[in-house]
């Protein structure tokens, strides 16, 4: 806890003031609550704080030379060691990560709660597990600034803090005086928290410059990393906003913490992973203070110039040329390399490896499961025909600079046999979606999702597209709007006129999937904790079901359980949870729309679960889970006996468990492991399993970061 010690920074313009009349507070050690024989080493009280500029203690740690105790401060004087304090918190950012009262805006919840930092001091230092050298409350307030890791504190939210949260350099950017006065503050909680502090002026944070090269590689690094969770626009949606009103108070220091170290509550740990070096982290903190840079739209022009039909239509086969079963074919996002690997889920061969969108996101397949429709995150849709030898692109089109959705259209009956007829992606920017031709990808129309948010009826200026199904019921794609929270329903039966009827669900909308029966999509509103349920027959909204923390189904799993019949799952992110949701309001409505099991997971972080119905079991994986260990670790839970995992198991000693997928007859599964694409023997392989009896059947070695695989017949037929 103690790095969290160091954020405080912010807080203390308080204390100052007013009335504070230094005197008049008791010292730490007067509050009773420090082991005997420290007491004379508490910090001098706050009236003293001004004049606290002794140099920093070395080892072993002690408290700070005190300042003379009959240094009664005159007001100016009180109103200097507010300033002193107010920069200390300031350059410090104390107050992105930490709870400190008094200290205004000091809410964060990346680090421990100061709030009674001199009581939580003491009884650490009279713990036997303490591993640090300081030997009284100040002086173990010091070392958790300027040496953060010497005892890591069990006090962030979640758990224990992690090695390194807490910034070791910290202590650089703050003078003896500003550091001492901390130390002071935070010793004096909560004796000091009482009070009502006065404002005191900070100057005003200016914005830090970047040099044109830095802005190139944050804007880069921005859309690569970031956006997705952010926005574009960075107006927040998974994650918080990051526009310079919140990060300009937060600081260059705070926040390259913040980017290096990640959060308990989800953001990734950049630098520790080895993503970003220590300096880009830096150059991020600083590009995130400023506004950002405005992003580009795109015409339908300027679609149609990188609109490729590399085979057309009179060349491509007019039958499968393989004797493979081409249906049990699996589309296997390689996702750094760019590619999709297409896979025989027979012989486990890799029939072709595709050059398709940067760092591409998922696979869907046609109606009639010949083509499968692919989308890179830089928005580039591509065509790969499944009947060709060598399956590969036969037509392609960029249509959005970030995109994660892509489907074709399925429906097939008294209006009209549209399949394989027409595709659309969903763009996160510009935020819209696209209409393209089926068999050619020939963008044709665009229709931006620029909207009012759902319950406040504001406008929003970027609400991006997130997953999209293609019904079977209507000839129409439910289209889910993130931040505005609305579900689209788009009927395509006249495409240049599409009529659109808004749900209002929940915000912000994300993933989701079919029940089994095909007429219910449910989809994670995951900042809401909710799952909304769309009847696509009635075309109107079912229910929104409440759930544990951030819910991230992927497409769910459809499974029936044994006391409550016909149910849906998802696993979810903030909580090691996995929840079942009753999904038969005819035959079950005391169960539907309603979680009705919540069964305990090893730990949180989930993406992906997965089942088929010839299955006993439900898979669910935990690929963003903080600990590696857990992070290649898979979970199968008994469908006879849903109440707790039946077994889990790591599946490799590097990457992640990322995503499942069933063979066509639903008799193997295969999970990811998602490697590192610059580790050679590490860049990912995907591992067999017999579903029956769990044991592994083969690997399929040397694929670069496989992360989502996309069975054709599965997928057609939306069976999970
Ligand atoms: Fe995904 C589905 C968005 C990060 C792997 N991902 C989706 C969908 C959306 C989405 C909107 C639903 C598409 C649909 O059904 O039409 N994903 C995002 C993000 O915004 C986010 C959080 C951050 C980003 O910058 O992209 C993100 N996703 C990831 C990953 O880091 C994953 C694990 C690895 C990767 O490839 O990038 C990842 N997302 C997937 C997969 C699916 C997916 C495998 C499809 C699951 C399925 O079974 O359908």
């Amino acid at each position: 806890m103690r790095h969290h010690v160091t954020l405080l920074l912010g807080l203390l313009l308080a204390l100052i003031i007013a009335g504070c009349t230094p005197a008049a507070k008791p010292a730490p050690s007067d509050s009773g609550v420090l082991p005997a024989g420290r007491v004379g080493s508490v910090p001098a009280p706050r009236s003293n704080l001004d004049t606290a500029v002794n140099a920093r203690p070395v080892a072993p740690v002690q408290a700070p030379a005190q300042a003379p105790a009959q240094a009664a401060a005159p007001q100016e004087a009180a109103a200097s060691g507010a300033q002193v304090l107010a920069a200390g918190f300031s350059k410090g950012g104390c107050a992105a990560c930490h709870i400190i009262p008094g200290v205004a805006g000091a809410v964060g919840t990346i680090g421990p709660d100061l709030s009674t930092m001199g009581e939580t001091a003491a009884a650490a230092l009279a713990d036997s597990a303490y591993t640090g050298s300081a030997t009284d409350v100040a002086g173990y307030i010091h070392e958790a600034i300027v040496e953060p890791d010497a005892f890591l504190s069990a006090g962030c939210p979640g758990g224990a803090c992690p090695a390194g949260l807490m910034p070791a350099t910290l202590a650089d950017a703050l003078s003896d005086a500003e550091l001492e006065a901390m130390v002071a503050y935070l010793a004096d909680l909560p004796g000091n928290a009482g009070e009502a502090p006065a404002e005191v002026a900070v100057p005003e944070a200016v914005a830090p410059a970047l040099t044109d090269a830095e802005l190139a590689e944050a804007s880069q690094i921005f859309f690569d990393r970031c956006a997705g969770c952010h926005g574009t626009l960075r107006k927040g949606a998974t994650g918080p906003a990051l526009t310079p009103d919140v990060t300009l108070p937060k600081g260059t220091l705070a926040l390259s913490s913040i980017i290096f170290n990640g959060t308990p509550r989800g953001m990734p740990d950049w630098g520790k992973q080895g993503v970003l070096t220590q300096a880009q982290t830096e150059t991020m903190a600083k590009f995130l203070q400023n506004e950002p840079p405005p992003p580009p739209e795109m015409s339908l022009a300027q679609m149609l110039d990188t609109w490729k039909v590399v085979v057309p239509l009179d060349e491509r086969p007019v039958a499968p040329q393989t004797t493979r079963d081409w249906e049990d074919y699996f589309a296997v996002t390689l996702r750094d390399a760019g590619q999709v690997a297409i896979i025989d889920g027979d012989t486990y061969e890799v029939v072709n490896t595709v050059n398709t969108g940067y760092a591409v996101h998922i696979s869907r397949m046609s109606a009639t499961g010949r083509y499968a429709y692919v989308i890179g995150r830089d928005g580039r849709a591509s065509l790969i025909d499944l009947w060709m030898e060598k399956p590969d692109v036969v037509a392609e089109a960029k249509v959005c600079y970030d995109a994660r959705s892509i489907d074709g259209s399925k429906y097939d009956g008294p209006e009209g046999d549209f399949s394989d007829k027409y595709a659309i992606v969903g763009c996160y920017w510009p935020p819209a979606f696209v209409m393209l031709d089926g068999l050619t990808l020939e963008p044709f129309k665009i229709v931006s999702t620029r909207s009012y948010t759902y319950d406040t009826e504001e406008f929003h200026p970027e609400p991006r597209v997130a997953a999209i199904v293609a019904s079977h019921n209507k000839p129409e794609w439910i289209v889910n709007v993130k931040e505005s929270g609305q579900v689209w329903l788009v009927n395509y039966t006249d495409p240049l006129a599409p009529t659109i009827k808004m749900l209002e669900a929940e915000r912000f909308l994300h993933d989701g999937g079919w029940d089994a029966s095909k007429r219910y999509f449910l989809v994670a509103a995951n900042n809401a904790n909710k799952i909304a349920v769309v009847d696509s027959v009635e075309g109107k909204m079912a229910a929104l079901v409440d759930t544990p923390k951030i819910p991230h189904p992927g497409r769910g799993a459809n499974w029936v359980d044994p006391e409550f019949g016909p149910v849906w799952t998802t696993s979810h992110l903030g909580e090691g949870s996995l929840v079942a949701i009753g999904t038969d309001p005819e035959g079950r409505p005391d169960a539907a729309w309603r979680v009705v099991r919540n069964i305990e997971l090893p730990g949180a972080g989930s993406l992906f679960v997965k089942t088929h119905p010839n299955s006993d079991w439900i898979w669910v994986d935990f690929g963003l889970n903080p600990d590696e260990k857990i992070q290649r670790t898979v979970c199968v839970i008994a469908k006879a006996n849903p109440t707790k995992t039946e077994k889990c198991w790591e599946i490799a000693d590097y990457g992640r468990a990322v995503h499942f997928e069933y063979n066509k007859e639903g008799t193997e599964v295969w999970v990811s492991v998602w490697g590192r694409a610059d580790v050679p023997d590490q860049v990912g392989e995907i591992v067999v399993y017999n579903d029956k009896t769990l044991e592994e059947v083969a690997r399929i070695p040397n694929l670069v970061t496989p992360t989502g695989k996309f069975n054709v017949y599965n997928t057609v037929n939306d069976i999970y």
